[in-house]
C-alpha cells in the first residue's frame, strides 16, 4: 500500500516539475517600452523540496514541511556560462533571508535553484539578516555581491525593532564559492541599496549609496548618492554626494534607491532605481529610469518624468503590498535587456526591452514638470502636435 508520505511527496514533485517546465509568454498590449511576461519566474514554490521537507519516511511519516519558505524576491542577476543566473533573496517562514542561485537557459522561464543555497561567510560582526544582493561583474575580474546586512541596534536595548542596516560585500567567480569582505564604511549612520559600478573611475571603485538616518525612513538622507573607495576588501567611502535627490510630489518623494548596476550604452549609463512615496495605504514603490554621462556616471543626462514600471494586477499584493523592486537586470550583447523585478516582497517577474528602446524612452519622455500646470502643458503640446498630424493625414 502506498503511504501518505509517498503520495504527498510524489504530488509535490509533480506539481513542482510542472512549474519548472511551464513555458512563459510575453503579455501583449503594453506601453511599448518593455514587455511584461505572464508568469512570475521565481516564487517560493520554486524552492527545492529537499530544502523544505524531511524526505525520510521514517522520521517524517506525514510528509510534513519542516522548514517553510515564505517568499523569493529581489534578486541580483548575471549571465554566466550562457545561462541567466539570479541570486535571489529567499525568506524562510522564520523571517530570515538567505541567498540562493537559480538558473535558466531562456531567462524568462525554467529557473531552477542549484542544489544548495549559498552559505555566506560571516564577518567578525555577524548579521541577523542579509538581503537584496546586487551583482556587479567588475572590470577588476571579480563578481561582487553587495547586499544589506541588518543587525539589532544595541544602543536601544529595550526596543526589539531597533535595527541598523549597512552594506555587506562578498566576491566570487562562480556564484558557488564566496569570499566575504568587510562591510562598506560610509559617513551615513545607515545604508541600504548600495551598488558597485562595473568600471573604475580614476582607478577607484565607484559606489552608489543611499544614506539614511533611520532603518525605514530616509530621514535627512537626500537621495541616491555616489562616492569612491580605494579598494573593495575594506571599502571606505569618505564622502557621499547626492546626485539623484528625493523631490516633493514626485515618485521619489519619500525615498529612492539604486536598482541593479547601470547598463553601459552609447549614450550613457542606463540606471534603474526605485522611488517611494507615502500614501494613506502605506508606502508605494515604483521603478524609474534615468541615464548618466559615460565619463561621469553621476551626472544625470536624461531623467524621464514619472515611473517606468509600477505594480499591476497580482503584483499589487503580497507581504508588503504595492511594491515593485528591481536589483538585477541583464543586458545582452545584441541589445536585449532582461529586467528582473519583484512584486510586493513576494515573487520575481521578468520584463524585456532593449537598450535602444530604453534610450528612446529616456531621451524622449519629458522630465517631471513638477506641477499640475507644467505637466498638463506637456500633455497639451503632445496632443496638439498629434491633432495637427492627424488633420494632415500624417498620423493614424
Ligand atoms: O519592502 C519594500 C523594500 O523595502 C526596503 O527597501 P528600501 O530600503 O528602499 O525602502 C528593502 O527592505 C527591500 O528589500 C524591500 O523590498
Amino acid at each position: 500500500m502506498t503511504s501518505m508520505f509517498e503520495t504527498r511527496i510524489r504530488r509535490l514533485k509533480e506539481a513542482q516539475e510542472a512549474l519548472f517546465v511551464r513555458k512563459n509568454a510575453p503579455v501583449e498590449g503594453g506601453n511599448g517600452v518593455f514587455e511584461r511576461w505572464r508568469d512570475p519566474v521565481l516564487t517560493a514554490a520554486h524552492v527545492p523540496l529537499h530544502w523544505r521537507y524531511d524526505l525520510d519516511p521514517k522520521t517524517n511519516p506525514h510528509g510534513m514541511e519542516r522548514l517553510g519558505v515564505n517568499a523569493v524576491f529581489n534578486p541580483g542577476a548575471i549571465k554566466m556560462d550562457g545561462r541567466y543566473a539570479l541570486v535571489a533573496r529567499v525568506e524562510g517562514v522564520d523571517r530570515k533571508s538567505f541567498f540562493a542561485v537559480a538558473e535558466s537557459a531562456s531567462g524568462v522561464d525554467g529557473f531552477r535553484f542549484r542544489e544548495l543555497p549559498i552559505d555566506l561567510p560571516e564577518t567578525e560582526e555577524p548579521a541577523t539578516n542579509v538581503y537584496d544582493m546586487r551583482l556587479t561583474r567588475h572590470e577588476d575580474g571579480w563578481i561582487y555581491g553587495l547586499f544589506c546586512v541588518e543587525r539589532h541596534d544595541d544602543s536601544r536595548p529595550r526596543d526589539p525593532s531597533a535595527a541598523v542596516a549597512q552594506c555587506g560585500v562578498a566576491r566570487t567567480r562562480d556564484l558557488d564559492r564566496w569570499e566575504r569582505l568587510a562591510d562598506v564604511v560610509t559617513p551615513a549612520s545607515q545604508q541600504r541599496n548600495v551598488v558597485l559600478h562595473p568600471e573604475f573611475v580614476d582607478g577607484r571603485y565607484l559606489l552608489y549609496t543611499r544614506p539614511q538616518d533611520g532603518f525605514i525612513d530616509a530621514g535627512s538622507g537626500g537621495g541616491l548618492a555616489w562616492g569612491l573607495a580605494d579598494d573593495m576588501e575594506r571599502a571606505v567611502v569618505a564622502e557621499e554626494q547626492v546626485f539623484d535627490p528625493r523631490v516633493y510630489h514626485t515618485v521619489k518623494e519619500a525615498k529612492n534607491g539604486q536598482g541593479p548596476p547601470p547598463v553601459k550604452s552609447p549614450e550613457g549609463w542606463i540606471h534603474l532605481a526605485h522611488g517611494v512615496r507615502g500614501t494613506a495605504a502605506g508606502l508605494r514603490y515604483v521603478l524609474y529610469l534615468f541615464v548618466t554621462e559615460l565619463d561621469r556616471p553621476w551626472a544625470v543626462k536624461y531623467a524621464p518624468g514619472g515611473y517606468f514600471l509600477a505594480p499591476e494586477g497580482e503584483e499589487r499584493t503580497g507581504d508588503v503590498s504595492n511594491v515593485v523592486f528591481s536589483s538585477g537586470w541583464i543586458a545582452e550583447p545584441d541589445g536585449r535587456v532582461f529586467i528582473y523585478y519583484a512584486s510586493s516582497d513576494t515573487r520575481v517577474h521578468v520584463a524585456t526591452s532593449s537598450v535602444e528602446r530604453l534610450l528612446d524612452y529616456a531621451r524622449n519622455t519629458p522630465p517631471d514638470g513638477l506641477s499640475s500646470s507644467a505637466c498638463v502643458k506637456q500633455r497639451i503640446a503632445l496632443a496638439r502636435r498629434n491633432l495637427d498630424l492627424m488633420r494632415k493625414g500624417r498620423a493614424p
